[in-house]
């Protein structure tokens, strides 16, 4: 460990700092328009821990793979012993649940606010289920994001369908073990384009409080408006204790799941300031989930997710060199210049040999993806998976 103390304090920031990795990032992904496929993309869910597991061995801080039931668990609850065995196969935990309630015919107009009760119905039966397999799993977190809402004026009961998204929630909350938590997810557009149930974290932050004690709210990166200030949200809700983690991806435009940092990486510091600002003031520990949301549709998928990992832990240790003492006195004597400095010497300082000396304590590999690339891996998984991959791309008409 080094000597001088900021150095100290980011090599132990390294020790805690673990990030999760979904195994929707590992599957052929497209736009709008359609698909488009990679010989080397994980056509099964065993093949996505498989993949998953890659990213951990070369990175070492993804030990945990948040899956999408539906997609991941084809036999529901039947599936969870199966998942938990390639996650352990694989070296890696089972992350958040993420329940579907958006993709079968029945959700057309919505899940827990559709106006059909037994739309609703089913929509809670499905993450009761969620539910139980997390305790299968031991995953803590149950994801929850709707895409509930209406695409024309006058077409829906916004008050009602608050009323019926409360009560839904309750139920699901109610059947929490004391370790679980309910992740509620906002977005203020797509598919439903005039008005999204859940649109912004005021409606999340609300819900989740409907919702029960251990109901939190989660911040998707890409899910905001332009121009934004999402750190100022993230202060929000710590203050109010209620942000319980995020998905991370960065966006240009809307919600474009690119590669965390490759648009703004100030932003992504700057929420990691505010966070470190908080736990550095309150003496605690910020209880959050950090995840990743991000579609890799042109970029290799094992090669974007280890792009990712590492620039995340990197943006965090850059986070972590503010000197949280000083600043709070500028702040106070409002020197503007000099506390605004604090943040941008920080993020300016090139963290990457503590973090290599950091990866050689560990047994590490310093450069993740040169290691990936250098391990034949991709080539073999893309000639085990290139012709099926072949069928699997093209247009949704
Ligand atoms: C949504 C949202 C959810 C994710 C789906 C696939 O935009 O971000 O978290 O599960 O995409
Ligand atoms: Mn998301
Ligand atoms: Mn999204």
């Amino acid at each position: 460990m080094p000597k001088d103390p900021r150095a100290e304090a980011l090599w132990k920031s390294l020790d805690t700092f673990r990030i999760e990795i979904p195994s929707w990032g590992f599957a052929n992904t497209g736009t709008r328009f359609g698909k488009f496929t990679q010989p080397g993309a994980a056509t099964s869910t065993q093949e996505k821990f498989s993949d998953a597991g890659q990213v951990h061995h070369f990175t070492g801080i993804c030990p945990t793979v948040a899956v999408h039931v539906l997609w991941d668990f084809p036999e529901g609850l039947k599936s969870a012993n199966e998942v938990k065995g390639y996650a352990a196969k694989y070296g890696v935990g089972v992350g958040a649940i993420n329940p579907n309630v958006f993709e079968a015919q029945i959700y057309k107009y919505g899940s827990l606010a559709n106006p059909n009760p037994e739309v609703r119905q089913a929509a809670l039966q499905h993450i009761s289920e969620c539910v139980e397999i997390g305790k299968q799993t031991g995953s803590r977190d149950i994801s929850l994001w709707f895409t509930d809402g209406s695409s024309y004026p006058g077409t829906a009961n916004i008050r009602q369908r608050k009323k019926w998204f409360e009560e839904g929630l309750r139920k699901s909350h109610s059947q929490l073990a004391p370790s679980q938590r309910l992740l509620v997810e906002y977005k203020p557009f797509e598919p439903a384009v005039y008005h999204t149930d859940i649109a912004d974290w005021g409606m999340a932050l609300l819900l989740a409080r409907a919702a029960g004690p251990r109901a939190k709210v989660l911040v998707d990166t890409g899910h905001h408006y332009q121009a934004q200030n999402i750190e100022q949200i993230v202060t929000w809700l710590l203050s109010e204790d209620m942000l319980g983690g995020f998905h991370f991806n960065d966006r240009r435009y809307a919600d474009d799941d690119l590669t965390l940092g490759s648009i703004d990486p100030y932003q992504v510091f700057r929420i990691f300031h505010e966070i470190l600002y908080f736990e550095w003031e309150t003496g605690r520990r910020a209880d959050i989930a950090y995840m990743i949301d991000q579609s890799h549709n042109l970029k290799g998928k094992i090669e974007e997710m280890i792009q990712t990992a590492v620039t995340a832990q990197e943006l965090y240790a850059k986070a972590t060199l503010v000197d949280h003492e000083r600043l709070a006195g500028l702040q106070q004597k409002c020197e503007l210049v000099d506390a605004e400095e604090c943040l941008k010497q920080a993020f300016a300082t090139d963290v990457r040999p503590v973090i290599r000396e950091w990866k050689r304590s560990k047994g590490l590999p310093e450069d993740a993806l040169a290691a990936f690339r250098g391990s034949g891996y991709l080539q073999r998984i893309e000639s085990e998976r290139g012709e099926k991959n072949q069928s699997a791309g093209g247009s949704y008409a």
